[in-house]
């Protein structure tokens, strides 16, 4: 029999939002099913798009399927995601339970949903590539990137000094899995941190969930050109 949740993601080695959720649930221990829809073309009549449409009208991973009020439900974008497991299983916690903590934590999820554009776009991502030459030269030639880049650090080491780590808000929850992705990017494009960020970017590569992730990205073998604006066949190829 299949589980109450089915979560829809795309190539683990290329969708940081598919990321998002399947790692926050997998961390926590929530279980749920997985259905991979395989990027194929960025055409809007994509067989992706064309999958998803059954899904999702968002027509995007990762989507959430869930029953409430014995009504199957879809659920698509990753903070309504979060925002409805976090109601679903109150018990653990995904937002820190005190009020000022929550808020907080709120804060720095809601501003990796919607910013970091620079960050995004320059360093896309891509679980399996090294790309710490590549890192270097946008590091040097984009002062929008470096200003994402050096957000992110502060507010990684403003978190971990408040709550004394050893996550963002003391244990595991939302704003980690939501930052797990950059994480990811940061060590795709070797990005210099000091030594409290290197360390809590050390915890996220360790957590279980993301191990898991990492291993299965590696070995999908997937090469997209679409989304490899920086290579023209994988390394080692
Ligand atoms: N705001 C959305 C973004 C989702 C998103 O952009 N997903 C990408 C994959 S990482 C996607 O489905 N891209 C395929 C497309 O747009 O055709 C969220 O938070 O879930």
């Amino acid at each position: 029999m299949g589980k109450a949740l089915t979560l829809y993601i795309g190539n683990r080695n290329y969708s940081s939002w598919s990321m998002r959720p399947w790692v926050l649930m997998r961390q926590v221990g929530i279980d749920f099913d997985e259905v991979m829809v395989r990027f194929d073309s960025p055409s809007p009549d994509s067989g992706f798009k064309r999958r998803l449409a059954a899904v999702s009208p968002a027509g995007k991973v990762p989507v959430l399927q869930a029953v409430v009020d014995e009504t199957p439900l879809a659920i698509w974008d990753t903070l309504a995601i979060a925002e409805f497991l976090a109601e679903r299983f109150a018990g653990l916690h995904l937002w820190p339970a005190q009020p000022a903590s929550r808020a907080r934590a709120r804060s720095v999820t809601a501003e990796m949903h919607s910013g970091f554009t620079a960050l995004r776009s320059r360093f896309g991502f891509n679980v399996e590539a090294s790309l710490p030459q590549i890192g270097q030269r946008a590091l040097v030639e984009d002062p929008a990137l470096r200003a994402d880049v050096a957000r992110v650090t502060q507010l990684w080491s403003d978190c971990l000094a408040v709550s004394g780590g050893p996550f963002l808000f003391g244990g595991f929850g939302i704003a980690d899995a939501f930052y797990a992705p950059v994480v990811l990017r940061f060590r795709t494009y070797a990005v210099p941190l000091d030594a409290a960020c290197a360390a809590y970017a050390r915890r996220i590569v360790e957590c279980v969930a993301v191990r898991e992730w990492i291993d299965a990205a590696l070995a999908e073998h997937d090469f997209l050109p679409f989304y490899e604006p920086y290579r023209s066949a994988p390394q080692g190829a």
